[in-house]
This record gives C-alpha cells, sequence and structure tokens, in this order.
C-alpha cells in the first residue's frame, strides 16, 4: 500500500485537513483486489471475459455507502485501542471489508431480480442493463465466487483463516435462508395480510439483513484480533437487534425516503412485501382501512400505492418509525453500556452512529 495511505489510516495529518483518511486507504485497495481477480490463475481470462469481469464489479461492488466494509477497519482499529496499525493490517482489514461488500453485491443484484426492482445506487439494477438481463444471475454466483478467491489469496496462512471461511459460510447460508422466508412470505396468488405480525417480522429481517450487514463486520473484526467468537454472543445479539433497527429503516426509506437521496425507488408496495410499514398499518388500522389495505396492497398499479401510501400517513406511521427510532437507540445504548470491554462498546457505538437517523 501506498505510504500516504497508511499514515491516513493511522488518523496521520497527510492532506492538511487534518483528519486523515481511513477511506481512502479502503478505496485503494479495491483496485487491487480487481486486479488481482482479473489475473486469478484459476481461469484462463480472454480479453472479452476479463472486460466483462471488470465492468460488472466495477458497476456492483464500489457504489454504496461502504459502511459495512468500512467497520472492518473501523471496528478492528478501536480493539486495537490507540495501537497504531501496521500496513499489513490496514491492507487485511481493508481486503475483509471488501470481501463483505462483495457479498453485498452478489445478494443486491440477485435481490432486484427477485424484487423486480428498477434503480439501486442511482444506476438502473444491473439486470436492467441492456445485454445483461439474466447473464446477471451469473454475475451474482461470480460475485460469490470471488469472496473465497480473495480469502484464499490473503489469509490462507492465518490462524484464523478456516474461522473466517466458516464465518462466511455461515452468514451467506443465513442471509439466503432470510431472502427465503421474504420470499415465500410474499408468495403471489395467495395474498394474505393475517400473517403480517411483528414476530413473522423479526425473523425475516434477523436473517435477511441483521447478519451480514451488523454481525459479519464486527465478527472479521474479532478474528483479525486472534478472538474466539464464541465469547461475543451477547455482542452478536447487540447486533441483530442494530441490524433490526437497520431493517426497519430500509422499510421506511422505501416509501417515505427520497428515491434521488436513497439511489433506489421502492417496490414494497407493489411487491405485497412483508414490511415494517405494512406491519404497523395493520396493527392500527380500523376496519374501512383495512379493506382499503387488501384491496391496494400488492397491486402493482400507482393508484393502488398513493392509496397505501394517504393510509400510511393518515395512521401517522412517520410519527410511529420517529418514536420507534428513539426508543430502540436509547435500549440499544443500554445494552451496550452493559458490555464490560470498553474497546467492545467504542465498536457498537461506532456502527449505531454510522446508522441512526440516517437518510440513505
Ligand atoms: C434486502 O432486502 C436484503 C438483502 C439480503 C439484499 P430488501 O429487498 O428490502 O433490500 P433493498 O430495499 O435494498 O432492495
Ligand atoms: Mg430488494
Ligand atoms: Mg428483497
Ligand atoms: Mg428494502
Amino acid at each position: 500500500m501506498a505510504q500516504a495511505a497508511a499514515a491516513a489510516a493511522n488518523g496521520a495529518v497527510v492532506d492538511g485537513s487534518g483528519k486523515g483518511d481511513l477511506k481512502a486507504a479502503f478505496i485503494q485497495v479495491y483496485s487491487r483486489l480487481k486486479s488481482e481477480l482479473l489475473e486469478d490463475p484459476a481461469f484462463d481470462y480472454t480479453n472479452e471475459s476479463r472486460q466483462w469481469i471488470d465492468k460488472m464489479l466495477d458497476y456492483n461492488v464500489p457504489g454504496g455507502k461502504l459502511n459495512r466494509g468500512m467497520s472492518v477497519i473501523d471496528s478492528y482499529k478501536l480493539l486495537r485501542q490507540g495501537n497504531l496499525l501496521s500496513d499489513d493490517e490496514i491492507f487485511l482489514g481493508c481486503a475483509l471489508g471488501w470481501c463483505i461488500e462483495w457479498l453485498q453485491a452478489y445478494f443486491l443484484v440477485l435481490d432486484d431480480i427477485m424484487d423486480n426492482s428498477h434503480t439501486r445506487r442511482g444506476q438502473p439494477c444491473w439486470f436492467r442493463v441492456p445485454k445483461v438481463g439474466l447473464i446477471a444471475a451469473n454475475d451474482g454466483i461470480l460475485l460469490r465466487n470471488h469472496i473465497p478467491r480473495i480469502l484464499k489469496k490473503h489469509f490462507k496462512g492465518m490462524p484464523y483463516y478456516v474461522d473466517l471461511l466458516d464465518l462466511f459460510n455461515e452468514v451467506e447460508f443465513q442471509t439466503a435462508s432470510g431472502q427465503m422466508l421474504d420470499l415465500i412470505t410474499t408468495h403471489e396468488g395467495e395474498q394474505d395480510l393475517s400473517k403480517y405480525k411483528l414476530p413473522v417480522y423479526n425473523r425475516i429481517v434477523q436473517y435477511k439483513t441483521a447478519y451480514y450487514s451488523f454481525y459479519l463486520p464486527v465478527a472479521c473484526a474479532l478474528l483479525m484480533s486472534g478472538e474466539n467468537l464464541e465469547n461475543f454472543i451477547e455482542v452478536k445479539n447487540i447486533l441483530v437487534e442494530m441490524g433490526t433497527y437497520f431493517q426497519i429503516q430500509d422499510d421506511y426509506l422505501d416509501c417515505f425516503g427520497d428515491p434521488a437521496v436513497i439511489g433506489k425507488i421502492g417496490t414494497d408496495i407493489q411487491d405485497f412485501k412483508c414490511s415494517w410499514l405494512v406491519v404497523q398499518a395493520l396493527e392500527r388500522a380500523n376496519e374501512s382501512q383495512m379493506q382499503i389495505l387488501s384491496e391496494n396492497y400488492g397491486k402493482d398499479n400507482e393508484t393502488c400505492i398513493a392509496k397505501v401510501k394517504v393510509l400510511y400517513r393518515e395512521l401517522h406511521l412517520q410519527n410511529v418509525f420517529a418514536e420507534y427510532e428513539r426508543s430502540s437507540y436509547e435500549k440499544l445504548i443500554s445494552s451496550i453500556e452493559a458490555q464490560p470491554s470498553k474497546a467492545v462498546q467504542d465498536v457498537l457505538k461506532s456502527f449505531l452512529h454510522k446508522i441512526y437517523k440516517r437518510q440513505k
């Protein structure tokens, strides 16, 4: 890694701003990992196939908020409590962060096909790009396969290599199982709002979002620090709670967020999703409002979608969300402060502050 980037990552003054920039180091690592993948000796790339992967990676991997990816090196730095990180440690922390961004890209490429979405990160979903179409399904599989390629190249000699592979496998399994719950709950043709209750909702989001978005980055940092994950069960529970809060924000923004800011147009209402908003609406609706929901929810029709949105406003779901956000933050902070280790508290608080009251 360039020395300036390592110095920046350690928080040194390198750019006159006095802040230092761990993100600059992180972005540099993406280019290196991509180049290595494009020279993978296990596949004999033609120029055409190399260009395809190059373009597919640039389109799908680096364009997000990078919260998950950055959280590995951020957490590792906090766990090391003020000790300067070596160039190698910074590189490895960033590489693991990118593995999570690759995992996310893989799930999103496939999620957008299954959710019939239109845009993602301010551009058309990958499968909507002319010439891509359902090649996107195989691109998703390739994105997933890049992760063990990166891990093998950079972590094979590490004492925690097997645990790392095991962690990625387990979290991927949990996420795919969560996606299954999301999809079978939404079954077309047999739309039934009566099953959309909070416990069903919580189960879906715990699996589809919380493990890979919140537990995985911190677990990666813990493994790099030589820790045994079995000793961090309560930390895992707190992270799953935080992940649930994050998906509730995602559901809220799907309806009430600004597409120009969140980079995607919501589809939860027409997709008949078991969204936090519909669960809240069902808890509060009177008979005639119930009627409106059952007649309009899950229909891919602008008038129907608008009727559901009007109902959400009538039921003051924006206030219900604001109150949920406040109380969930308080609960999380008190669970975090009950943690015995100050370093662990800092890791959890830093993650929470990245997402609290987010607009995108
Ligand atoms: C996303 O749920 C979960 C995964 C594993 C990608 P979602 O469909 O609500 O996400 P988005 O709103 O980003 O499409
Ligand atoms: Mg989706
Ligand atoms: Mg989805
Ligand atoms: Mg969503």
